[in-house]
């Protein structure tokens, strides 16, 4: 399981790599990671391995420029892929299957799945979270949520190695679970009734 995982731009590395070719690559779950600007792709899965009931739910893959950020030519049986936010300026956003797909279409890769500007906090300071605005508020799923997950991010160690504080641990907020690794989330007055943006 993998899940509430930043991974910023490093070296040409992919954020995620599907690779054996000869053992099915079965049964994980890929929750709410935010990858940014990936060296190579967001997702990647050569066109030999053979991938088997693999999630990916809830993630975002982001490109400030024109980079595709899903490779996967061979998705095996029982993949699913849905309700990720794939941002790109490329034409092919995303290969699935064998299946290319545009910005405009990657809805038809899985339910949900959405190509909008996240609207970051400030990519330049590696600070992922997101505004009331952000288009990815509430277009998570909760649908197959791996056993425990009631918070979102929550990594005390972030800030001392120049990152923004990540220890959120806030609870799903609103109408639904945000894409990625961040809940917005806003604190009410407790006599107040809290408003959702
Ligand atoms: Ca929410
Ligand atoms: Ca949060």
């Amino acid at each position: 399981m993998l899940r509430f995982c930043i991974a910023p731009s490093f070296g040409d590395n992919d954020c995620f790599l599907l690779r054996n070719s000869i053992s099915p690559i079965a049964g994980n779950n890929v929750y709410n990671n935010t990858c940014v600007n990936p060296g190579l792709y967001g997702l990647e899965a050569d066109s030999s391995s053979v991938t088997t009931a693999n999630v990916f739910r809830n993630n975002i893959f982001y490109s400030s420029g024109s980079a595709k950020q899903i490779n996967v030519p061979n998705i095996g049986t029982g993949n699913i892929f849905e309700y990720n936010d794939v941002f790109s300026a490329a034409s092919t956003v995303a290969t699935w299957g064998g299946v290319d797909y545009t910005c405009a279409n990657i809805a038809d890769a899985g339910t949900g799945n959405l190509c909008v500007d996240p609207t970051f906090a400030d990519i330049g300071t590696n600070n992922y979270h997101i505004p009331a605005s952000s288009l990815i508020k509430d277009a998570g799923t909760s649908a197959g949520m791996p056993t425990g997950r009631t918070t979102d991010i929550n990594n005390a160690l972030a800030s001392a190695h120049g990152f923004p504080s990540y220890a959120d641990n806030q609870t799903q907020f609103c109408y639904g679970w945000d894409i990625g690794v961040d809940e917005y989330f806003i604190v009410c007055h407790p006599r107040e009734l809290c408003p959702c943006p």
